[in-house]
């Protein structure tokens, strides 16, 4: 009623890291249409725009509720005139113009084809189309392109590796892993992470972090682990990647870079037998198994809490966490370690919780880490 006080409402952060954003997306039509833009921005390599959508996008997905008017935008972080512009567009008519005529560009269109590759980035999907390639078979028919081994693999298992996996699909292949893990090395730690362990009910991929508790075996370990699922009959592909961790090194501000510890990102045929309610495939094929992607990292056990909280994600989540720990605390973090630039000290850890209560933070679960 007029003239009663303003309801209490809690201030959102602009950090993506101090809101619980589960996976219940109250404001999808919004958030939908900021990844348009921000990909496209993406594609044009206009880094900022781009992240001003992707954190646009991060604080609508943390409200409890769904925006009906401009107005009730007023005390949200985060929200700067273009993305009100296109809200505002989206309330009125159901849809932004920006975003169709995007939606509708052809170079739009080819580059996102072109990136849904495996092993192709949006570096190689622009050199492409500069060529004047438009498809997949312009790609395959063009003899002056040298596809390497990761992208040979996409082609060949495209269907399979741009469809989702599901949940029990994530079960199954973390059931194949833990058997392997453990007929190698008993008191391996193996732990579920990505998307997957923030509670999705589908992924590109299924993420796991394995580590041995002696500090050291953790990279044998890994090639242990190839090397039986090699036997298995299971690898249909495998990029091994040695660990380049330098102790010594500050956390890396760049979040884009990759973490330095082993890793390898894996391709697995993946039967239908194995998983309850069967695999997600097209309906008519009867081939019985599909190839899945699986990342498996391998940090050393007394980094293990860092590459977990750095691996859960989400991706907005993980940059708002550094950013948070470089600006409010003036700390460096990445999926190595913490470091105290005052202190001048690495801040050790052996729990996510210890990180959180590290950077004065209360503690977000993983699932309410969906930003
Ligand atoms: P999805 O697409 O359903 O697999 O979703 P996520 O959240 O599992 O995404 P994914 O598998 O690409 O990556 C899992 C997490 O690992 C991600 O949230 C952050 C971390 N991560 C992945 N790639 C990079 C990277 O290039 N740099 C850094 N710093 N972290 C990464
Ligand atoms: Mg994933």
């Amino acid at each position: 009623p007029e003239g009663s006080p303003p309801t209490a409402v809690a201030t959102v952060s602009q950090y993506a890291c101090q809101r619980r954003t589960t996976i219940e997306n109250n404001n999808k039509i919004f958030t939908d249409a900021f990844e348009v833009l921000a990909e496209s921005y993406e594609f044009n390599e206009n880094e900022g725009p781009c992240l001003a959508f992707r954190r646009a996008a991060s604080v609508l997905k943390s409200l409890p509720w769904a925006v009906e008017c401009l107005g009730a935008t007023e005390d949200l972080p985060c929200l700067g005139d273009h993305t009100k512009a296109v809200m505002e567009e989206i309330l009125l008519y159901g849809r932004s113009l920006q975003v169709e005529s995007i939606l509708s560009n052809e170079r739009y269109q080819t580059l996102k084809l072109f990136t849904s590759v495996f092993g192709v980035g949006p570096k190689t999907a622009e050199k492409w189309y500069r060529r004047g390639l438009r498809s997949f078979s312009d790609i395959l028919a063009e003899p002056s392109i040298q596809l390497n081994r990761m992208q040979q693999t996409g082609f060949l298992h495209y269907g399979d590796i741009s469809r989702a996996v599901s949940k029990a699909e994530a079960r199954a292949l973390g059931n194949i892993i833990d058997e392997a893990v453990h007929a190698i090395t008993p008191d391996a730690i193996l732990a579920l992470t990505g998307g997957f362990r923030r509670g999705k009910e589908f992924g590109h991929d299924v993420d796991f972090i394995v580590t041995a508790l002696e500090l050291g075996k953790e990279e044998s370990l890994l090639l242990d682990i190839i090397d039986r699922l090699k036997h298995h009959g299971i690898l249909l592909y495998c990029d091994y990647q040695a660990s380049t961790f330098d102790i010594s090194k500050l956390p890396s501000h760049r979040f884009e870079a990759m973490d330095h510890f082993a890793k390898c990102f894996l391709i697995l045929r993946l039967e239908g037998s194995q998983v309850d309610g069967g695999l997600n495939i097209a309906e008519g094929d009867s081939r019985g198994w599909r190839g899945v992607r699986v990342d498996l990292v391998s940090p050393p056990v007394d980094r293990y809490a860092y590459a977990l909280l750095g691996w859960t994600g989400s991706r907005q989540f993980e940059r708002d966490l550094r950013r948070f720990a470089r600006s409010e605390k003036r700390m460096l973090l990445d999926n190595h370690a913490l470091y105290d630039k005052r202190k001048k000290e690495f801040l050790a850890a052996t729990t996510e919780k210890d990180i959180f209560a590290h950077l004065g933070l209360e503690y977000i679960e993983p699932w309410q880490r969906n930003a």
